[in-house]
């Protein structure tokens, strides 16, 4: 059985890999910021089966993601796979016109917070021999879009950073992949639109959007390929979804 490790997994593509990968031969250590949410989960999982734990920390603080992952059991401190998800929009403007602390909740998040969980966890991984790293990157990251160049550039760096990480892992058996999601129908909008619900569904109107479970099918597949295949890189996009800014709704 195989540990593996998932941060944001309170709502969306995390929850869904939560549930995707409790379906196959792993126990699972469940993260966020939202302890309800987390329990409820735990509930959920454990009444089918499931073996796992859960961890409460905002991977932009540093020092509670390292107690944190201190705190976990010994015989949970060896994690095959870390899914790094937890990130967020917030706002859609132009780039001279932003809010500050959007944009650094962005950067903290999606970046930093990527950094970190990386940081803490892939030297035990290249010391065991053994575990992937998927990165939830984006179709956000292959190019800025009108009004969402921060987000963009967070996605972008995502992809950078993943490639970096393949590299310098290239001489281990260790596997690192990017998973690009298009537009998937998750709580992502609300947070982008602070709450706006109507803002929100516009997102997806008249299209059918990706599914959160969309995304975990892949992540379950990659994780899952033989050890000499490594899915570097995933572009998922709706069926009407041609690129970032290009989507026919009917
Ligand atoms: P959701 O808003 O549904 O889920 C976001 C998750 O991230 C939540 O579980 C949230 O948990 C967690 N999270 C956010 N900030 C933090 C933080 N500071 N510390 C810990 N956890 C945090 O959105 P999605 O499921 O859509 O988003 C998941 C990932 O997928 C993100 O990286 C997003 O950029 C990416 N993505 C989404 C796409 C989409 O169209 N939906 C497309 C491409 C990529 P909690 O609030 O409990 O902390
Ligand atoms: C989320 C997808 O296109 O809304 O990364 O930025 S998009």
């Amino acid at each position: 059985m195989k540990t593996i490790l998932i941060t944001g997994a309170t709502s969306g593509i995390g929850l869904a890999c939560a549930r995707r990968f409790a379906q196959g031969d792993y126990r699972l250590i469940l993260t966020g910021r939202r302890a309800e949410m987390l329990n409820a989960i735990k509930h959920e999982l454990e009444q089918q089966g499931a073996e796992l734990l859960t961890l409460c920390f905002d991977v932009r603080d540093r020092e509670a993601t390292a107690a944190a992952l201190a705190s976990l059991p010994a015989e949970w401190q060896a994690i095959d796979v870390l899914i790094n998800n937890a990130g967020l929009a917030l706002g859609l403007e132009k780039e001279y016109e932003g809010d500050f602390s959007d944009w650094d909740a962005m950067l903290d998040t999606n970046i930093r917070g990527l950094l970190t969980m990386t940081r803490l966890l892939v030297p035990g991984m290249v010391q065991r021999g053994k575990g992937h790293v998927i990165n939830i990157g984006s179709v956000a990251g292959d190019a800025a879009y009108a009004n969402g160049a921060v987000y963009c550039a967070t996605k972008a760096a995502v992809k950078t950073l993943t490639d970096g990480l393949r590299i310098d892992l290239v001489d281990t058996p260790l596997r690192v992949t990017n998973l690009k999601p298009g537009l998937v129908e998750t709580n992502f909008s609300v947070t982008r639109f602070h709450g706006d619900r109507e803002r929100a569904d516009n997102v997806y109107r008249g299209i059918k959007p990706l599914t959160g479970d969309d995304i975990a099918d892949v992540a379950f597949y990659a994780a899952e390929a033989p050890a000499h295949v490594q899915i570097a890189e995933v572009l998922i996009l709706a069926t009407h979804q041609a690129s970032g800014s290009v989507i026919y709704r009917q």
